[in-house]
Parts: structure tokens; sequence; C-alpha cells
């Protein structure tokens, strides 16, 4: 969920929260009366004062890799192959109505980083970092992509053969969003 309050006021800001389950419509109050939905298109999110992404300059040789979202909390497809040391343009094409990220860690490390991932969400700060936890497992990332957009960062893959996982980590979504790297 997207709660977007414009203006100046304090209030003005983007609140983000991860709907697993709605319960029955609340309308058991004096004051409700029915009003008629309306559907509006996904909201991009503001990155004007984000970070810069580092991984977004071209690397000699690339080989291309693309991961695409496209709902239902998953990566497509989950499992990538890269030789050791390989050149790499790994592109994440967000399909989906909210923003996610795409970020390489290093093995046996998403647990920590996923739980440091889901406090990033009382953080004034997360977004203007993109929700990357500040960690030395992470070790490169996109930045967060909204909606139907998409965001290529280039790099060598690890020398070290071995499974490298990625998720997202925007809050509430790592645990579903995860794919693997596999370096042989
Ligand atoms: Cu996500």
């Amino acid at each position: 969920m997207h709660l977007h309050i414009a203006g100046q006021s304090l209030l003005a800001s983007d609140l983000f929260a991860t709907l697993l389950k709605t319960g029955a419509p609340f309308t058991d109050y004096e004051s409700y009366h029915p009003v008629a939905k309306i559907s509006l298109p996904p909201r991009p999110v503001e990155t004007e004062n984000a970070k810069p992404n580092p991984w977004l300059t071209g690397v000699a040789g690339e080989r291309t890799l693309i991961v695409r979202t496209n709902g239902g909390f998953r990566f497509e497809p989950r499992e990538l192959e890269a030789k050791p040391g390989e050149a790499l343009a790994l592109v994440l094409e967000n399909h989906d109505a909210i923003p996610h990220n795409l970020v390489l860690l290093k093995p046996d490390s998403i647990m920590r980083v996923g739980q440091a991932a889901d406090r990033m969400i009382s953080d004034p700060q997360a977004f203007a970092n993109h929700y990357i936890p500040n960690m030395s497992d992470v070790l490169v990332h996109t930045s967060l992509v909204n909606p139907v957009a998409s965001q290529t960062i280039h790099f060598k893959a690890p020398e070290q053969p071995g499974s490298y996982p990625f998720v997202c980590t925007f809050p509430g979504h790592w645990q579903a969003m995860q794919g693997v790297l596999l370096v042989k």
C-alpha cells in the first residue's frame, strides 16, 4: 500500500505498508456512507534526493541478465548463473504496481540483511538510501525501481565460486522476493 499525502503540511509524505491479508470492510460506524472507488495508476516514488547508484557505468565485454517482477512478490527468473569475475549487466524490469530493488548479497547473509531491511521501515533516511541496509553483506544493488520502470547495473561477478543470494530489501518483501546467482 502506498499512501501519498500531498501538500506543504508536516504530514506531507509517502507511507508504505505491505498488506498480506485484509479483513472484512469496516463499515459499522454512524457516519459511514459508501463512496465509489476509483482506480489510480501506480504512483512513482520520488527518487530525486536519493543517493546516486555507483553501478550505472558499463563494464567492457559485459553479458546482459534480465530479472523481472510481475507481481506476487517474485523475481523471474529466480536463478542466474555467471562465471567467476564475469562482467555483467543486470537489468531489473519492474512490471509490478509497487517499487522494488534487487540487492546481491554475500553467501548465507540473507537472514541478517532481511531483518535489517525490515527495521528500515522506521528509518527516515531509508528512502534516500533505496532501502539498502548499510552493511558489508551487500555486494551490489539497484536503486529503488519505480513501477513500470527498469534499471541496469554493471559489475563483475564475484571471483569466488558459490551461491550468492539476491533479495528485494523493501520492507516486508525479502522473505518472498529471493533468488540466487550461481557463480561457477
Ligand atoms: Cu520488493
